[in-house]
């Protein structure tokens, strides 16, 4: 694993970094609008006073902090594999390219000491999984790895009643950043968080209390739907149903599943999606720098919660 030097540098003055997913340059959105949001979730994370680091894989060699050539390069790139924990090991070994998930993004920051991360929207349980077995490894990472994690929930796409209890069972706190609604990413979903938070600090000693605790896992932190980001959601369950069964005929499944939902999503809105979901990136990415800084003077001051 390479750091970037001024993400090193962060990591090891204790300053605030927050790492983003690389899934987002190659997959989650179509070049070159994928690079200019995790340029502009960049540039939030600055604007709010912390130290962007932008994860991938790079011939078989897993970067944490990625310039901007580099994130030209996995965008640019053919046969870039979308990356979780399950492929991890294997596009390592095979000197490969990578974009990462959620899960194997949250893997990376928690090897480099990196305790926040944002992305748009985790994975869940999908719908129809009674038959399919389909579950994000997001899940299963959330419940075991150390890192906090800020989005705009979860598509509706995914089963949302049961993602949160798959959350329950794994013992992953849901918290709401100045919402008690658990976002759809582009709507409301009518579910509720676990507990609302209207402060980073708050937000950080909950992180803080948990990992004293000794109880492992992640954090997750839904933040507020700005009202320019919210699409109207009956027209967008009309969008998610069409997508749904565009996939099932033609019988896409396994790890090709999310991203060719979301790409059919993105083409039936005639891009709203699109411009919703880079919104919200942003805002999620100003959110996480406020929560790395927090959690960073929380530990600075080796105060108890
Ligand atoms: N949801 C989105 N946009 C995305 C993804 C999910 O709204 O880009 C990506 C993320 O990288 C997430 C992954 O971690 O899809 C989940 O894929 P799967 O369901 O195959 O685990
Ligand atoms: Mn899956």
């Amino acid at each position: 694993m390479d750091l970037g030097d001024e993400v090193k540098t962060a990591v090891e003055t204790g300053a605030p970094v927050v790492a983003v997913e690389s899934s987002m340059i190659n997959r989650g959105l179509p070049h070159p609008e994928s690079l200019s949001a995790v340029r502009e979730a960049s540039a939030a994370i600055r604007g709010g006073g912390a130290v962007p680091a932008v994860i991938g894989i790079l011939a078989g060699r897993i970067k944490v902090g990625m310039d901007e050539r580099e994130q030209e390069a996995l965008a640019s790139a053919n046969d870039v594999a979308k990356v979780s924990r399950r492929d991890l090991a294997m596009v390592i070994a095979e000197g490969g390219y990578g974009a990462t998930t959620v899960a194997s993004s949250m893997i990376c920051a928690g090897l480099a000491g990196i305790p926040v991360f944002v992305t748009g929207g985790i994975g869940g349980v999908h719908r129809g999984f009674e038959a399919t077995m389909d579950v994000s490894a997001d899940l299963e990472e959330l419940a075991r790895t150390n890192v906090a994690v800020v989005c705009a929930g979860a598509k509706a796409i995914l089963d949302l009643p049961r993602t949160l209890e798959y959350l329950e069972t794994k013992g992953v706190p849901v918290l709401g950043y100045g919402t008690d609604d658990f976002p759809a990413y582009y709507a409301p979903s009518g579910l509720p968080v676990d507990r609302r938070f209207d402060k980073a600090d708050a937000v950080a000693r909950v992180m803080k209390a948990k990992w004293d605790l000794g109880i492992g896992g992640g954090v997750l932190v839904v933040n507020e739907l700005a009202a320019d980001d919210a699409l109207d959601a009956a027209t967008l369950d009309g969008y998610v149903k069409e997508a749904l069964k565009q996939a099932e005929a033609e019988k896409v499944s396994g790890k090709a599943i999310t991203p060719f939902v979301l790409e059919r999503l993105n083409a039936l809105s005639g891009g709203e999606v699109m411009k919703a979901g880079k919104s919200a990136v942003r805002n999620n990415a100003a959110t996480a720098a406020a929560i790395a800084k927090a959690y960073a003077a929380l530990r600075a001051n080796g105060e108890h919660p």
